[in-house]
């Protein structure tokens, strides 16, 4: 069975995992997983070997792991994608269908010129096209430092990244408008780039959900961050599966099926 996770962001402070082995029951059975993006933090102190150590948890326990890369974790992997189903599941972290990464951060600004200083250096570079689009992105995001320790807890910290969120209020607002824009970004933007991508799965904007647009279903699996929880993607037999993650006796379980979405063949 593979199954699809996304923003875990373990070693976040705001993260709800605390401890790598609380995900055992969710990778049980499973012979494929995909981590889609945001599974850390790496731009903020990680060392090589504490990220080592995360990747060895996951491969000690699932024969086959894929690191996708996401903006918190731009360098995790050289991958940005996969695929399963001869291309009709497909999987990227989910920024790449914003023109500006994170609409609604207070670092916007500076990601973009980011963004617009590196394609002018490599003018070869078609930011129309997933492949180098992404690419653009992750060297955006590689280096980049937080406004705050994602590993502080302490009350002055989380006082200050809550603040960092909701002020300026174009923030929470930018949140809103990317939630209730996302669904058919996505479609739209896996219309040209995956053709034949029938479920289109993403992390990036925490908001567990399901959209159908046309004959496209997109999933967002939410994030271990924040209020929303998160959702787990499954596929075996042909139907993919979505469900709600659930926290039991400080573990995290596959738990209420939201969905299930047939993938019979054309
Ligand atoms: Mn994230």
């Amino acid at each position: 069975m593979l199954r699809i996770l996304s923003d875990l962001h373990f070693r976040d402070a705001t993260s709800r995992l605390e401890r790598l082995e609380d995900l055992l029951p969710l990778l049980e059975g499973v012979t494929e997983l995909w981590l889609n993006g945001d599974t850390c933090d790496n731009q903020s102190g990680m060392t090589a070997a504490e990220l080592a150590e995360i990747k060895e948890f996951f491969t000690a326990h699932v024969p086959r792991v894929r690191f996708i890369t996401g903006n918190h974790d731009p360098d995790i992997s050289e991958e940005h994608e996969a695929s399963a189903a001869h291309g009709r599941i497909w999987a990227c972290h989910g920024d790449a269908c914003l023109d500006d990464i994170v609409p609604w951060s207070r670092v916007r600004e500076t990601l973009v010129d980011r963004i617009n200083e590196i394609r002018s250096a490599h003018p070869e570079l078609n930011y129309t096209s997933f492949e180098d689009r992404v690419r653009i992105m992750r060297m955006a995001c590689t280096g980049f430092a937080r406004e705050c320790d994602p590993e502080k807890q302490d009350s002055w910290h989380l006082l200050r990244r809550i603040c960092t969120e909701f002020f300026p209020p174009r923030q929470p607002w930018a949140m809103v408008h990317t939630w209730a824009t996302f669904g058919t970004r996505a479609a739209t933007a896996a219309a040209i780039w995956r053709p034949e991508a029938r479920v289109i799965v993403s992390g990036h904007v925490h908001f567990p959900r399901i959209w159908q647009r046309g004959d496209r279903t997109v999933i967002n699996t939410g994030a271990f961050t924040g209020p929303l929880g998160a959702y787990v993607v499954e596929y075996a037999e042909k139907l993919v599966t979505v469900r709600r993650i659930e926290s039991r006796d400080r573990r995290w379980h596959p738990g209420k099926i939201v969905s299930t979405i047939p993938l019979a063949s054309k």
